[in-house]
């Protein structure tokens, strides 16, 4: 049987290859390698300082993986980490005390797949993986979701960990109002490029802390948490999802790249469409937003709603931190 990916690789080979006819402006903050020679840069980006999950990508890059592969290790290594409490294994759980979990990956030809309130299993990535490769379906979902992963040879366990229990039982006793907001993040949203010129992309999360039980974030959805456009770039988000899901931004950044903008002029347009629709909810609850987009020519941009957002970068021999700017205080 001809799976989905083998289809839509022969629907994107048949439609013939587009360019990007990319300019570039000056940007703000100084980071992103510009490639004279179009020779692509491998490199590897995440949100937040995911410099572990940055340097598997980068690793696998180095052995021969492809950009998918870059993208899974490094996304594997937050949900594999219990002291992470925003994605995987000791992620916070929701307001009933279990971890649930969202998580998608897309590959440069389109191929995409996506978990959304997933319970029990320690790489949701993998199980997105799972959904694009073994399956003709974008996202599976809930019990749905675990029954496809068990049957694709995951095992199931417990992922709230003392610490995360300890936390929601405080948090519980008070009852304070917890959304996503400067104190409050981790989600990684990665993107990779191989030295073939394909970008992959891949976001996973246990969403906003002590969220009411069935809440679905932006993480798994594609154009929100994560998008990638094989012949343009790709982009991703972490912060408040209703924020994201309700501006598209991934999907906006990939577009505005399109036309011609920048990875951090575009970063700074999705920030701005943000900051423009919801500034008093943004200003009152004080929400935390950040993206992070990168073009074929391994030019890298981010940007935040406010202060405290950073990156991790490998591309040439380096892997580092890079503190983002904002557009609020
Ligand atoms: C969500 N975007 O579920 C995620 C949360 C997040 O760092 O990014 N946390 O809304």
């Amino acid at each position: 049987m001809e799976n989905r990916r083998s289809f839509i690789k022969k629907a994107a080979l048949a439609a013939g290859a587009i360019g990007s006819g990319m300019a570039c402006s000056p940007e703000t903050q100084k980071t992103s390698a510009h490639n004279a020679t179009s020779e692509p840069i491998p490199t590897v980006i995440a949100t937040w300082d995911n410099r572990k999950a940055t340097q598997a990508g980068i690793e696998q890059l180095q052995n021969g993986g492809s950009a998918l592969d870059a993208v899974e290790a490094g996304a594997r290594v937050p949900e594999g980490d219990p002291n992470d409490m925003s994605v995987g294994y000791g992620g916070h759980p929701d307001r009933k005390g279990i971890v649930t979990l969202d998580a998608c990956i897309m590959d440069h030809l389109g191929g995409a797949g996506s978990v959304t309130f997933l319970q029990g299993i320690k790489h949701p990535i993998s199980v997105a993986r799972k959904v694009m490769e073994e399956t003709k379906h974008v996202m599976l979902s809930g019990q749905g979701a675990l029954e496809f992963a068990l049957a694709q040879g995951f095992q199931q366990e417990n992922l709230l960990t003392e610490k995360a229990k300890t936390a929601w039982e405080n948090w519980m006793a008070k009852q304070e109002a917890q959304l996503v907001n400067e104190n409050n993040h981790d989600t990684i949203g990665i993107l990779a490029l191989d030295k073939e010129g394909h970008l992959c992309g891949a976001c996973t999360t246990s969403g906003a802390a002590y969220k009411l039980h069935g809440r679905v974030g932006d993480s798994p959805i594609l154009g929100a948490g994560m998008y990638v456009d094989g012949e343009i770039g790709g982009a991703c988000a972490t912060g408040l999802g209703e924020l994201v899901m309700t501006t598209l931004g991934s999907f906006l950044i990939v577009e505005l790249m399109r036309n011609g903008a920048s990875p951090q002029q575009a970063c700074e347009e999705a920030i701005g469409r943000i900051v423009k629709r919801y500034k008093n909810w943004v200003e009152e609850d004080k929400l935390q937003v950040g993206y992070l987009g990168l073009n074929l020519n391994g030019e890298y941009g981010y940007y935040s709603i406010r202060k405290g957002y950073s990156v991790a970068v490998a591309q040439n021999g380096e892997n580092v931190k890079l503190e983002s700017n904002f557009a609020l205080g």
